[in-house]
C-alpha cells in the first residue's frame, strides 16, 4: 500500500512536470499578431551578403526579399500581405505588439523592397520583419536571418 502511494505520486509529479513543459512550449506560439500569415512565407535580405564588407561614407543598396506572400502599404489590410521592416544593429522585436519606429527599426510604409542605406563604420546587424496594417508582426511571424555586415 505505502508503495502504491509513493508510486501515485511520482506520477503526479511526472504530469505536473509534463504539463509545465507543454505550457513553456506552447507560451511563445501567442507572441503572434492577429493578422494570419501564408506558414510558408518567408523573408530574405538579397543584397547585401552576410559577412560582406562595405565602403564607408558610400550609402549601398539593401535588397528586400518576399517568397509566398505580397507586399501593401501600411494601412492596407489585404489577405497575405504586409510591409517591409528594416533592423539594423538590434534583436526582434516584441511578435504580438507593433514595431518600433525609431533608428534601428525602419518602416517601409509605402511599400518598398529596396532601399539606400548608409551605416558609420563598424560591425553592423541588418534583419527583416514583415509587419501588417497596423505595423505588428504575423502570425506566424516572418523574418528573415539576421546577417551581419562591416562597414569601413
Ligand atoms: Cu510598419
Amino acid at each position: 500500500m505505502k508503495k502504491r502511494s509513493a508510486d501515485a505520486l511520482a506520477l503526479s509529479r511526472a504530469i505536473l512536470a509534463a504539463a509545465t513543459l507543454a505550457a513553456a512550449f506552447a507560451a511563445p506560439c501567442a507572441l503572434a499578431g492577429p493578422t494570419p500569415a501564408p506558414a510558408n512565407a518567408y523573408a530574405y535580405i538579397g543584397y547585401p551578403n552576410n559577412g560582406q564588407t562595405l565602403p564607408a561614407g558610400k550609402p549601398f543598396k539593401v535588397w528586400f526579399g518576399l517568397r509566398y506572400m505580397g507586399v501593401a502599404p501600411r494601412g492596407v489590410k489585404f489577405p497575405n500581405t504586409g510591409h517591409h521592416h528594416l533592423l539594423i544593429d538590434v534583436d526582434l522585436p516584441p511578435m504580438d505588439q507593433e514595431i518600433p519606429s525609431d533608428r534601428n527599426h525602419l518602416h517601409y510604409g509605402a511599400g518598398e523592397t529596396e532601399t539606400m542605406l548608409e551605416l558609420p563604420p563598424g560591425k553592423h546587424t541588418l534583419q527583416l520583419l514583415m509587419g501588417d496594417d497596423k505595423h505588428i508582426p504575423h502570425n506566424p511571424p516572418v523574418y528573415s536571418k539576421k546577417i551581419t555586415i562591416y562597414v569601413k
